[in-house]
Formats: C-alpha cells, sequence, structure tokens
C-alpha cells in the first residue's frame, strides 16, 4: 500500500465515523491534498448524530471486540491531545428497577469483571438507593426506591460536536480537500468501465466527479438509503430534549455523573451555559419508505432518515413528548414544571447483532462500508478511523473484520437486540412534518 501516493474520499466525513477516518488518514503519513472529504453540511455535519451537547462514553460489551474498541477509546479520550478536552470524566450511573432491567444489569456488570481487564476497579455495583444516592446526592429517594446501579469510574460524557470540530479545524489546518452541500452529497460510484467492479470514485448530486484509488462511505444512518446493504442496517431516530437551569440551579451539578436507565432515559450535567440535555431510552422510530438507494434497479422499502438539520420545522412524537418529560420528573422532579426546548430526532442505524458494519462492498472492489453504529459508537470517535484505515490497507485484524463483515440475512436489523422492533413514525401521532405524500424529499 503507497500511502504516500493513494488517493481517499471519505463520503459523510463531516460525521462521526468519516472524520475519524480522514484523521487517520492523515496520521498514518497520507498526504492532505490526497484526501477528500464529502458531505451534506460542513464538519461537524448538522445531520450527523455526533453533532451533538454531549454523548455518553462508557465501556459496554455487547459483542466480542466490544472489549477492545471501548479501552482503546477510553485511552484516546484519556491521553490523545486532540481529544483530551472533550472528555468529561465524570463517571456513568447505569440504573435498573424492572426485573428484567436488574437482570440486565447484573450480566452486563457480571461481564465487565469477566472481561480480566481491571474493570472491577472501576466498575461498583450498587445495590439500593442509599448506595445510589452516595453517588448521585441530586437524584430525589423517593423516585428510585428499590434502583440499583453499576457506578462506573471509566465513564462519563464527551463534548461531541466541539469533538468533531476539533477534527475539522485539524483536518482544514492540514489542508484536506473539502466538498459539502450538492459538491457533498453522494450520488453515484463512477466505474472504471461498463461493468461495475472497479471503483474509481464518486459524482455528487451536483454532478461534481471525484476520482480517487478507494472510496469510504461513512454517511452513518443515510448509508442504507444512498446504496443496497441488503438490509443489514435500519435506520431510527431516538429523541432528545432540552431544559434551561439558572446558574445558581446548574451549580450543584457541575461534575456529576451520567444518569442512565434502560427504561426511563438519561440526562447529562448542564453544560457552560446550565442547559440540561435529556432523553427517553427506547427502540427508536423508523421512517419506511419507497426509495431506490443508487445501484438497484428498482425501489424498495427502507427506513430513510430526515433530518432535523434540513427540515427545523419538524416536531417529535407526542409519545416522545411524554416519556422525555417521564424521564425529566424521575431524574429531576425538582425541574417537573420546567419547559422543554429544542427537541428532536437524532438519526442512528442499527444491524442485527448490534456489531458495526465495515467492509469492502461486494463486488465493487475499493468502495468501502463504515456505517452500522448501532447507536453506540460515538465514543469510538478517536480510534474507530484507524481501524477503517486499516481495512482500506488490507491488514484489518481478523477479529475485527469477521465482526464486521457483510453479512445479510443473520438477523432483523429492525428488531436489533433492542427490547422490541422499532415503531415507524408514520403510526406517531405528533409527529408534524411539511412531507406531502408521494414526494422524495430526503
Ligand atoms: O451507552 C450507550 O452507548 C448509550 S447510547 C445512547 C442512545 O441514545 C441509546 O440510548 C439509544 O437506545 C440508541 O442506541 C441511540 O443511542
Amino acid at each position: 500500500m503507497r500511502r504516500r501516493s493513494t488517493t481517499v474520499i471519505v463520503v459523510g466525513g463531516g460525521g462521526t465515523i468519516g472524520s475519524s477516518t480522514a484523521l487517520h488518514l492523515l496520521r498514518a503519513g497520507y498526504k492532505p491534498e490526497h484526501i477528500t472529504v464529502l458531505d451534506t453540511y460542513p464538519i461537524p455535519s448538522a445531520q450527523s448524530a455526533g453533532n451533538d451537547l454531549n454523548k455518553i462514553m462508557g465501556i459496554r460489551l455487547r459483542n466480542e471486540v466490544d472489549l477492545q474498541l471501548s479501552l482503546e477509546a477510553r485511552d484516546g479520550w484519556r491521553t490523545d491531545e486532540l481529544f483530551k478536552p472533550y472528555f468529561h470524566n465524570t463517571g456513568r450511573l447505569d440504573c435498573a428497577h424492572t426485573e428484567a432491567g436488574i437482570k440486565g444489569l447484573k450480566s452486563a456488570y457480571q461481564a465487565l469483571l469477566d472481561a480480566g481487564e481491571g474493570l472491577e476497579e472501576t466498575n461498583i455495583w450498587l445495590d439500593g438507593e442509599e448506595d445510589i444516592l452516595m453517588r448521585m446526592p441530586l437524584l430525589d429517594q423517593s423516585q428510585i426506591r428499590g434502583w440499583k446501579a453499576v457506578f462506573s469510574e471509566d465513564g462519563g460524557w464527551l463534548a461531541a460536536a466541539k469533538a468533531i470540530n476539533a477534527i475539522g479545524d485539524h483536518l482544514r489546518e492540514r489542508g484536506v480537500n473539502f466538498g459539502f452541500g450538492g459538491a457533498g452529497t453522494f450520488a453515484q460510484t463512477i466505474f472504471n468501465g461498463e461493468g461495475k467492479g472497479k471503483c474509481m470514485g464518486v459524482e455528487t448530486v451536483d454532478g461534481t466527479r471525484y476520482l480517487a484509488d478507494k472510496v469510504v462511505l461513512a454517511a452513518g444512518a443515510w448509508t442504507p438509503s444512498l446504496v443496497d446493504l441488503q438490509d443489514q442496517c435500519c435506520s431510527k431516530a431516538w429523541v432528545y430534549a432540552h431544559m434551561q437551569l439558572s446558574p445558581e440551579e446548574a451549580a450543584p451539578y457541575k461534575d456529576t455523573p451520567v444518569v442512565y436507565n434502560g427504561d426511563i432515559g438519561f440526562f447529562f450535567e448542564p453544560n457552560e451555559n446550565g442547559i440540561i440535555k435529556i432523553c427517553d431510552e427506547f427502540p427508536g422510530f423508523t421512517r419506511f419508505k419507497q426509495h431506490q438507494p443508487y445501484g438497484v434497479d428498482k425501489p424498495k422499502r427502507i427506513s430513510v432518515p430526515r433530518s432535523h438539520a434540513k427540515h427545523p420545522t419538524d416536531t417529535i412524537p407526542d409519545a416522545s413528548e411524554k416519556t422525555i418529560r417521564r424521564a425529566r420528573d424521575t431524574f429531576l422532579p425538582k425541574f417537573k414544571d420546567r419547559p422543554l426546548f429544542n427537541q428532536s430526532l437524532c438519526w442512528c442505524t442499527d444491524t442485527a447483532d448490534a456489531a458495526l458494519l465495515i467492509c469492502e462492498y461486494p463486488g465493487w472492489s475499493n468502495f468501502y462500508i463504515a456505517s452500522g453504529d448501532s447507536g453506540h459508537s460515538f465514543k469510538l470517535l478517536p480510534n474507530i478511523g484507524k481501524h477503517v484505515v486499516e481495512l482500506l490497507e488490507g491488514r484489518l485484524a481478523e477479529d475485527l473484520k469477521e465482526a464486521w463483515r457483510w453479512r445479510p440475512g443473520i438477523g432483523n436489523a429492525l428488531k436489533s437486540r433492542r427490547a422490541a422492533p422499532a415503531k415507524d413514525l408514520a403510526d406517531m401521532p405528533g409527529w408534524k412534518n411539511d412531507e406531502h405524500h408521494g414526494s422524495v424529499k430526503l
């Protein structure tokens, strides 16, 4: 692999996996002028799930490769000069109160103990509300009766948009090429000759043609609507809202842990302006429609994201308003009358087994998919791109290759590993948008 001469296009380079890939191409010695970052929006892309006030950092072992990836990520957030400023190592309090929730929490805790990486030192089982309140005294005892929790010292939160922005600044300073708007939005692949054997670049919706030795499609939840992923990824929206505290109200929450309950939701300490982000937890919302990705000969039923960035007047479902308020009233009951604002949908894409999909596209050599975040990949910002570069260079480790392989038919991405299949936005009263039937606005 000739790093000094190879040219690479990263489609979706304004988002989490894409920006990390561009960064690691530079770090591996690719020339800035040989790297082209394309995205509909400039970095941090306004429609990336990573363009967010905060995301959770924590070690969670859902798949075999998660231990390695989480430990690398922890190391990156702690020691990498580019990422360090954006890790708030406040701890993470993972709570449960239902029978199934407590069972799940216990087995997740056991998996950490069994990992053999000293995680028993940093993860502490809290067997009741008294212990929980010692770690997070600002919770209300009457709301957490019967709760159990794991306090994780490895966890905390990541200033997500700021971290991607820092990558963007670095890429700009180094002289990487960019294309945004119509000149950054993928339309089709350019092939060498009539057949579709060898990819030589991409054409964007404004007709610009970019040629390169390798193309990485890291368009997050948009990926399955751009090329046919054979139902391996199902894109789903999650909902977040914000709440304003006064400086006096916000002060006691400074440096407090992220509080998460898989049956309720989660919240983060207020930002420097007293804004708290609060989310409900549920299996996500799809937006199925007939849609024709590039490379297939007729439309198929696909869950197609619709971003708040492009459609700022879209609302959230009534049911979400209710469950976010429930999260607010449980975690922060003294603010139960505080209005919620900036409610929005944020799009991720689930695979059936909740492992990433990072592999060469079958039949199209030099065209690579880097997607399938399954809702837990932001924390991999410091390290995921390193592995994408390894894939491009044919030296991705066997276990990662196996976990991230092209694998249609292994199961149902609509359900994934979640408690239930996602419901569709079309069936959710209160989700208002300006879309008319039959339009194909993305
Ligand atoms: O620990 C984590 O990785 C939290 S992921 C946050 C979240 O909003 C999920 O709660 C949700 O279910 C979806 O996966 C999107 O991400």
